[in-house]
C-alpha cells in the first residue's frame, strides 16, 4: 500500500533509522528539514548586528547567500540601530516587527544601510536544486513591492511571486509569508528584489526561511519494523523504519 504522508506528522510517528546513509549525512539533513533558517543561531558563529551571512549554511542547508552585484547580506537585530526598516508604532520603531510575528531577535537584511529607494537584490544559491522554499518578508508598506524569483541553473526565471503593500497580511512591522512548491527540483537560486517609489528608505527584512521541503514520502510498510522509502525534494532517498504500527491513511505532503 502506498500513501503520501506529511513529513511533520511522520516525524512524530517514526524513528528515523539510516540504513543506506551514514549518520553524518543524516544529522544535518534532518536538522535542515526540521527547522527554518531563523538567524537566531549561526552555524560556526554567533549572531550579531552587521554579521556578514554568506556560506554559513552551506553544510547544513546546501545554500549560500549573496547580494547581486557583489558583497553579502548582513544580520539585523530587532531594535537597536535601525538598519532594515521602521516598524510600529506608525513607522517610528527601529527594526521592530509587530509582536507575535515570530521573528525572534535577528533577521537578515540586505547591505545593512537603510537609505534610498533601492537596495541590492538578495540571492540564495543552492548546491543541489530544490523544488520548494518558504519564508517571510518584513514590513511591506507604503507602495513597496517585493518580487521573488525561483530560477534554474542558467538564471532563467521559472516562477515569480510578488508581494505588494496593501496585499493581505502586509503592513507596518508585519511578517508576510511566501512560498512555492513546484513538485520538481529545478530551482538553483532564488532572487529577492524590492522596489519603492514613495519617499522614505527601503530595506529588506528576511527570516524564517525553509530552504527545502519534502515533496513525497512513499510508505510501503505499515507494521512495526517495516521499512519505508523517503524521497526528499533534493532527490535524496532515505530509508526509514517504523517504530510502531502506522494506520493506513493518506495525507498530502505540505511544505514544511
Ligand atoms: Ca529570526
Ligand atoms: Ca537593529
Ligand atoms: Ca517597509
Ligand atoms: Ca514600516
Amino acid at each position: 500500500m502506498r500513501a503520501l504522508f506529511s513529513f511533520k506528522k511522520r516525524i512524530a510517528l517514526i524513528v528515523l533509522t539510516v540504513l543506506n546513509l551514514g549518520l553524518a549525512t543524516l544529522a544535518p539533513m534532518s536538522q535542515a528539514y526540521a527547522v527554518p533558517v531563523d538567524f537566531e543561531t549561526i552555524p560556526g558563529g554567533t549572531p550579531s548586528e552587521g554579521l556578514s551571512i554568506n556560506t554559513q549554511y552551506l553544510a547544513t542547508e546546501g545554500i549560500a547567500f549573496s547580494l547581486e552585484g557583489g558583497g553579502f547580506p548582513v544580520l539585523a537585530d530587532v531594535g537597536g540601530n535601525q538598519t532594515a526598516f521602521a516598524g510600529p508604532p506608525n513607522h517610528t520603531g527601529s527594526d521592530n516587527p509587530v509582536p507575535g510575528q515570530g521573528i525572534g531577535a535577528f533577521f537578515l537584511t540586505d547591505d545593512g544601510v537603510l537609505s534610498g529607494l533601492v537596495s541590492p537584490p538578495l540571492i540564495v544559491s543552492y548546491n543541489t536544486p530544490t523544488s520548494a522554499a518558504s519564508g517571510v518578508i518584513l514590513d511591506i508598506d507604503f507602495n513597496e513591492a517585493f518580487t521573488i524569483e525561483a530560477r534554474d541553473a542558467t538564471g532563467i526565471v521559472l516562477q515569480t511571486i510578488t508581494l505588494a503593500a496593501g496585499d493581505p497580511n502586509t503592513g507596518d512591522g508585519i511578517a508576510t509569508s511566501w512560498s512555492f512548491d513546484r513538485g520538481v527540483s529545478d530551482v538553483f537560486s532564488i532572487r529577492f528584489v524590492g522596489t519603492r517609489t514613495a519617499p522614505g528608505a527601503f530595506g529588506l527584512g528576511f527570516d524564517n526561511f525553509y530552504a527545502r521541503s519534502v515533496t513525497t514520502i512513499t510508505c510501503r510498510g505499515r507494521g512495526k519494523g517495516d521499512q519505508d522509502s523517503v524521497l526528499l525534494s533534493n532527490g535524496t532517498h532515505l530509508t526509514i523504519q517504523e517504530s510502531e504500527v502506522i494506520p493506513a491513511r493518506t495525507l498530502r505532503s505540505g511544505g514544511l
